[in-house]
């Protein structure tokens, strides 16, 4: 029986672009499902009935949620090409830690730069930006998170890249100014097929955040 891959997902989202970057590393044949996320479909919500919420990946008519989740479950199916989690425990236990610290502050302290008005939205950029250069730290003088090769945490973080130019509109910085380094990691992950196949256009990503502004009222 041939193998059935669907990813149910929403164009402009970080999580989502986890998976299809995780997908495209492994060359792994999908059919995609644009979601409307204002409409769920009654396929997303009985697929992910928990958090309602994209990226779901369905594998031979089984679902699986969360964005690392998903990632590592991509990784453990398909073992031939691209490893992406580090073999030695120590290591998987220390990609972990930074996709939580990720999944923890980037995406929050990011959304409330433009979420948010005042002192809530300098706090938030303040801390976006913390948080970023922690994150440089780690990388140190490495290429990539996973060190030589292209990995787990590396898929983890880049998405976000194409929602910069969003928060630094919103937010009145330069992430060039702020996380050279970082942005240096950027380049080179854009170098990639899987990357800059997947990545949507940061302007395109600033006029739905324009967009989302003005649905949710906010000037
Ligand atoms: C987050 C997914 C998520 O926020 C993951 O997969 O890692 N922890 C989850 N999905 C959003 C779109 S991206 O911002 C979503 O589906 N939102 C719909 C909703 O909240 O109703």
């Amino acid at each position: 029986m041939a193998e059935s891959v669907v990813l149910l997902d929403f164009w402009a989202s970080a999580f989502g672009l986890r998976v299809r970057i995780a997908l495209a590393e492994k060359r792994v044949e999908y059919e995609y499902k644009e979601q409307d996320l204002c409409n769920k479909s009654p396929f997303l919500l009985q697929s992910n009935p928990v958090h309602k919420k994209i990226p779901v990946l369905i594998h031979n008519g089984r679902p699986i949620c969360e964005s690392h989740i998903i990632v590592e479950y991509i990784d453990e199916v398909w073992t031939d090409r691209s490893p992406l989690l580090p073999k030695d425990p120590y290591q998987r236990a220390n990609a972990r830690f930074w996709t939580d610290y990720i999944n923890k502050k980037v995406y929050d302290t990011g959304s409330n730069i433009w979420k948010k008005k005042g002192e809530a939205k300098e706090a938030a950029k303040k801390e976006f930006i913390e948080s970023l250069k922690l994150v440089e730290g780690q990388l140190g003088d490495e290429p990539y998170f996973g060190g030589e090769t292209f990995g787990y945490v590396d898929i983890m973080l880049i998405p976000f890249a194409s929602w910069f130019h969003a928060y630094e509109t919103e937010g009145n910085f330069k992430m060039e100014n702020e996380c050279p380094k970082l942005m240096e990691w950027v380049k080179r992950c854009k170098e990639r097929k899987s990357v800059y196949k997947a990545l949507p256009d940061p302007h395109k990503v600033y006029d739905f955040v324009l967009s989302m502004k003005k649905r949710l009222g906010i000037e």
